[in-house]
């Protein structure tokens, strides 16, 4: 008879510390970008720790990285467990690689245990989930859930010059022997712990966070184009300044978007004007917005507002406006049955819980559309992420980490009763 499994949080924080000092920057954060040599070495070394444990190993076209143990019988599709381990340029220790091993972690729990579960438990290291080196965002999950990598993505071009698809194939070669499967394949139900990102968690103290949906996100990159002249010669009603132009339209967007709508978020994480010399008018200026909003309707409104505001704002300094898509993920709730399956699962480890929304998107948001998903949130220090100041308490790791154990259990229980949880994610209700 087996024990009981149990998390042994000390093994855990020093699988995060190994793996932070893989792309480690010198302020103490990470920079793992997806597909760079930094992500490779952090999938070798999981599939390393994979292959120690007996655990099988295998990868998609997509360079999602699976893991697996066991189960009763080979053919039930498996629980799967993940996040991803590419980090942003300064990001944390805990974003994404908190997920991938906490997952390993209850895999290791289960072996330690000899546990006998009916299904394979699978673990996954979702590709390129930060999309900050190649967009989109959630690209390894968004290729697994619609089965396909879109053409358009493997030509993506990294700000270094570097094509996805040439890195896609270094990534794959890193683990030649490790079988390439066919991308998607089914699964019962999908788990993922993620640090909150936010600060909600943490204020409340409650360690354990049931996510019931996420926000949807639109990415765009807007260019305005105007001509390049003379810093010196050309007077203003001879200029075609595009980046006059931008600075007017950006103060406009970040005088009116947020403060008028509390749950809006408008972000211009990058701008660059080109030619980028010192006495010479731009030509051309390029910037990425980042747009999220709970409610599809209002994010396709907000999208809207700001290709009608750059086209204004061009024009009246004569230049021209172009837009291209990098990213559009709808906003998705998680079924109520396996937010019940995270609160079973925390009430038996004695956690208190607390429901939130996901500011931030997340791998489940793409697997949701083809199976039962939830996530887990744990506090991170001032609610702050992206920046290499992201902390967890350890108490809060082990939380994580033990009510992902115990969700993964009580999902296995109901399973082999045969209590189905049939329930993709659903369209966010209006917020
Ligand atoms: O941008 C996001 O929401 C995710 O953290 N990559
Ligand atoms: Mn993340
Ligand atoms: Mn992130």
């Amino acid at each position: 008879m087996s024990r009981r499994p149990a998390i042994r949080p000390e093994r855990l924080a020093a699988r995060l510390a190994r793996f932070a000092e893989i792309g480690a920057t010198p302020r103490g954060g990470v920079n793992r970008q997806a597909l760079t040599e930094g992500d490779r070495q952090a999938r070798a070394l999981l599939a390393d720790l994979a292959l120690a444990r007996g655990f099988a190993l295998r990868q998609d076209d997509a360079a999602n990285l699976f893991l697996r143990r066991e189960g009763g019988d080979p053919a039930l599709p498996p629980l799967l467990l993940g996040s991803h381990l590419d980090t942003q340029p300064t990001g944390g220790r805990f974003d994404g690689a908190l997920g991938v091993l906490a997952g390993f972690e209850v895999l290791e729990a289960l072996e330690d245990a000899g546990a006998r579960t009916g299904r394979a438990v699978e673990l996954v290291s979702w590709t390129n989930e930060e999309g900050c080196r190649f967009a989109p965002g959630a690209m390894g999950s968004q290729a697994f859930a619609q089965g396909q990598i879109a053409p358009e993505w493997r030509e993506a071009r990294a700000p270094d010059g570097a094509r996805l698809d040439d890195e896609l194939a270094l990534t794959l070669a890193v683990l030649p022997g490790v079988l390439l499967a066919p991308l998607g394949s089914p699964i019962a139900a999908y788990l993922e712990l993620h640090i909150e990102q936010g600060p909600i968690l943490e204020r409340e103290d409650v360690p354990v966070g049931v996510v019931t949906g996420i926000q949807g996100t639109i990415w765009l990159e807007v260019t305005l184009t105007g001509q390049a002249a003379h810093a010196g010669t050309t007077p203003l009603d001879f200029r075609r300044d595009p980046l006059a132009a931008a600075t007017r339209l950006l103060a406009a967007l970040h005088g009116e978007v947020m403060p008028s709508d509390p749950q809006a978020r408008f972000t211009v994480g990058r701008i660059e004007a080109s030619p980028g010399s010192v006495n010479a008018v731009p030509e051309s200026v390029t910037f990425t917005v980042d747009l999220r909003h709970p409610d599809a309707a209002r994010l396709a409104a907000l999208e809207q507002r700001v290709r009608e505001a750059a086209m204004r704002e061009a024009e009246r300094a004569r230049c021209t406006a172009s837009f291209r898509p990098l990213a559009h993920m709808p906003p998705l709730a998680f079924p109520e049955a396996m937010l019940e399956v995270i609160e079973t699962g925390a009430g038996r480890a004695g956690l208190p819980t607390l429901r939130l929304i996901s500011g931030a998107f997340h791998d489940a948001l793409h697997v949701a559309r083809c199976a039962p998903t939830a996530m887990i949130f744990c506090p991170c220090r001032d609610g702050i992420s992206h920046n290499e100041a992201e902390d967890v308490e350890p108490r809060f790791v082990a939380a994580g980490a033990t009510a992902l154990l115990e969700a993964s259990l009580a999902f296995l229980e109901r399973a082999e009763m045969g209590t189905s949880i049939e329930t993709r994610g659903a369209a966010m209700r209006a917020g």
